[in-house]
């Protein structure tokens, strides 16, 4: 079993039963589930309980530095904002709309969309656009897992994510910084990597309301900002779609927002970036183009100036 993990039967009780019999396996590893023969769950489960090759072997932070340091503007602007502030978001029943151009259109319940999907451990590094990071070791699935189950169209180039817009529970909405609902995209061959994941849990556990429950997307190799919280909406578009922090300040925010120490923010510098966690006194460390993921996504770049497609 993976370290970090926390055997809790819990989980079940908040998880739909196919996703939990995967965890389950997942937790008790291919070699004890094949063993034991006494749980149901796939093949297909075992295979993905090996830990995944895109896994980082650096050491994750700890549950507590991230659910108490978050970006969730929704919530408020500061970092301790979305702990003391989020909990209070329902989270059940969950719907994600997906439209534009897909042959399955629909109001999607979280428990059907994820019917039947594989989750597995993903430890992938975090960076911030404003200059700090984190280890992190989510529980999600890819996101092209449901993109083909609902049929991608061909003329489809980017798709579009909307966070739950709910000002009732979020009190950080009433006081202007973003135009709401958050909103972010991805070309779509960024989204079909198998490196871009929507997790649904971190260290075991369902995704913590401050981290973006009940489902969020991670894209390890762009800036955290990407990396939106609390999805209610995927839609496929011809076009690419505004997204929030470049509608806000277009020159410090690009689309394409990819990890990048040569190409500094207009304010500071991104060659270098803080490990949350590690003591004040502590040198920072250099930032890795592509956050060190640049083996499997450079190649989506080929021919791009980066520093025009910041
Ligand atoms: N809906 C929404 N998603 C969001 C944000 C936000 O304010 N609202 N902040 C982004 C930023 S700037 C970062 S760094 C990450 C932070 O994720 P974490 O709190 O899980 O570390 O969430 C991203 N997703
Ligand atoms: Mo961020």
């Amino acid at each position: 079993m993976r370290k970090g993990f926390k055997n809790d039967l819990g989980w079940s009780d908040v998880t739909p039963r196919g996703i939990w019999m995967n965890r389950r396996s997942l937790l008790l590893g291919a070699g004890a589930a094949a063993g034991a023969g006494m749980l149901a769950a796939p093949a297909r489960a075992s295979i993905e309980a090996s830990p995944s090759a895109f896994s980082t072997d650096a050491k994750p932070n700890t549950f507590e530095e991230i659910t108490t340091y978050n970006n969730y503007y929704e919530f408020g602007t500061d970092k301790s904002d979305p702990s003391r502030n989020a909990g209070g978001l329902t989270t059940a029943p969950w719907s994600i709309r997906i439209d534009g151009l897909v042959d399955r259109p629909g109001e999607y319940g979280l428990e059907d969309l994820m019917q039947g999907v594989a989750l597995e451990e993903r430890i992938y590094r975090f960076r911030c656009v404003e200059g700090w990071s984190m280890v992190i070791p989510w529980i999600g699935f890819e996101l092209s897992q449901i993109l083909n189950r609902v049929g991608v169209q061909s003329g489809a180039r980017y798709v579009a994510f909307e966070t739950l817009l709910r000002p009732e529970e979020m009190p950080g909405v009433a006081r202007p910084s973003i135009e709401w609902p958050y909103r972010e995209g991805l070309r779509l061959d960024e989204a079909m990597n198998p490196l871009t994941i929507m997790a649904t849990g971190l260290y075991g556990e369902p995704m913590p309301n401050q981290n973006g429950a009940p489902i969020r997307l991670v894209v390890p190799w762009k800036y955290g900002f990407k990396s939106i919280k609390s999805i209610v909406r995927i839609s496929l578009t011809d076009q690419m779609p505004p997204t929030s922090w470049n509608m806000l300040q277009p020159n410090e925010y690009g689309f394409y927002a990819n990890v990048n120490p040569e190409v500094d923010h207009p304010r500071w510098s991104q060659a270098s970036e803080r490990r949350i966690g590690s003591s004040i006194f502590a040198p920072r460390v250099d930032t890795v183009k592509f956050n060190g993921y640049g083996e499997q996504v450079a190649g989506l770049y080929a021919g791009q100036d980066l520093a025009k497609d910041y």
